[in-house]
């Protein structure tokens, strides 16, 4: 346990907490008390003063502050036709500009049969495009792609030996199956995953002026959501898209990315975390599993330099991870977790969903039925939503059986409802 540990130590590795009874006794920030110390009361106040004060604070001491996007959209379809995935979508494929000299490749599945412009799941990914079905037809990233042994992926160099890799984590026929354009990106197409001084990627884009780069300069966190809200500009003049209705998802370092994205850009209808974890869904001063001291130890590229700072004393923190799902309100949310995946903290996500409640309530929506989580792989689904699948670190075919129940619930795929 680290609370209360001189500083000189926390240079070393700290063994990781995974006993309840070791959680360290917390105050949570509360959301509803503005920084003058006076109670929202209405969602008025809620809406003008203490959600844009909330917001400040992610951007200020966590995520980093990211760049005006560019006043004009540009956007080439570099392919187009029906595909032989089953029900045969027609397959969009579309390289999204996001700043001067650098873009990103959306896929997209589109069903067949459809009356009006679709709702939508959007989700980055980590293998390249090619990595979600082995559609052979899927245009290869050629941007950082993350080494990894098993996939042959050496010094960073895409490669299109990662062709349907993950298929096992996208269960795009279903999702469109159900009415929903399925939309992904590559994040290596947004920016690396390496600590390499922002001097790629869309970072690049904005250099930082002479000087010192500043403590609340964006970090990748940021620069992946700001991508992601660059192809919602795109999506928004796609007329086969309803981009009222477009659900963000995402797993791991991504799931954080969607909770991010979807706090800042209000266009994002509903947002979905997946085993998310720590900075992410998961309540930092738990301090179960991943901490706030490791992750800025083991990933200082994710986040603003301000953030550093809080990994000595948690309790530090002007805010913690219930408000990062507060900015969503009253758009719904989803947080799953799964049961093995400790270093995640699947309970302190759970609690995060719950501390969020009282704005829900406030702005007259109703949240989670309880205060202990659902039986394993049960789901429950208000303005907020909830899941712990048995199992690891992952995304299955029930965490999306869950993800859509709750989209047809909040988006109406228009199909079968
Ligand atoms: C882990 C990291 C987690 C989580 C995960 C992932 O190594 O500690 O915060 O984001 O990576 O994104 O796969």
């Amino acid at each position: 346990m680290m609370v209360g540990l001189p500083t000189p130590l926390l240079s070393r590795p700290v063994q990781a907490n995974y006993e309840e009874s070791e959680v360290p006794s917390y105050e949570l920030p509360d959301p509803l008390v503005c920084l003058d110390g006076t109670r929202v009361e209405d969602a008025q106040v809620w809406r003008e003063k203490r959600r844009p004060e909330i917001l400040e604070l992610f951007r200020d001491q966590v995520y980093g502050r990211s760049p005006r996007p560019p006043r004009e959209l540009e956007f080439e379809v570099l392919e187009e036709g029906p595909s032989e995935l089953e029900g045969k979508p027609l397959r969009r494929q579309v390289r999204v500009q996001l700043a001067a000299g650098v873009s990103c490749d959306l896929l997209m599945y589109l069903p067949q049969e459809r009356t009006g412009a679709l709702p939508a799941f959007l989700a980055l990914n980590f293998y390249g495009n090619t990595s979600v079905h082995p559609d052979p037809r899927i245009v290869p990233s050629s941007t950082w792609m993350d080494e990894s042994e098993e996939f042959g992926i050496v010094d960073n160099r895409a490669t299109e030996a990662t062709r349907g890799v993950r298929a096992y984590r996208w269960e795009i026929e279903t999702i469109v199956s159900r009415g929903y354009a399925f939309c992904t990106v590559h994040y290596g197409d947004i920016d690396p995953d390496h600590d390499d001084g922002f001097e790629n990627g869309v970072h690049a884009a904005f250099p930082a002026e002479a000087g010192e780069r500043p403590a609340d300069a964006w970090g990748s966190i940021s620069a992946w959501a700001f991508g992601l809200s660059r192809v919602l500009d795109y999506l928004v003049q796609d007329d086969e898209v309803d981009a009222t209705r477009v659900a963000l998802m995402g797993h791991s370092r991504l799931g954080k990315t969607a909770l991010w994205a979807g706090a800042q850009d209000e266009r994002f209808a509903l947002v979905i975390s997946n085993n998310s974890g720590c900075a992410g869904a998961a309540l930092s001063r738990r301090e179960f599993g991943e901490t706030v001291a490791r992750i800025n130890e083991v990933f200082p590229h994710w986040f603003c330099r301000n953030f550093h700072a809080y990994g000595a004393d948690v309790s530090r923190l002007p805010v913690d991870q219930h408000m990062l799902i507060s900015l969503m309100a009253p758009r719904p949310v989803y947080v799953a977790s799964a049961s093995e995946d400790l270093w995640a903290d699947p309970r302190g996500e759970f609690l995060s969903a719950r501390h969020a409640q009282p704005i829900y309530e406030l702005l007259g929506l109703s949240g989670l039925p309880g205060d202990e989580p659902p039986p394993e792989d049960e789901s429950w689904q208000g303005s907020l939503g909830y899941h712990r699948r048995g199992g690891e670190h992952d995304v299955t075919a029930l965490d999306w059986e869950h993800f859509l129940d709750f989209a047809d619930r909040h988006l109406s795929s228009g199909k079968g409802l």
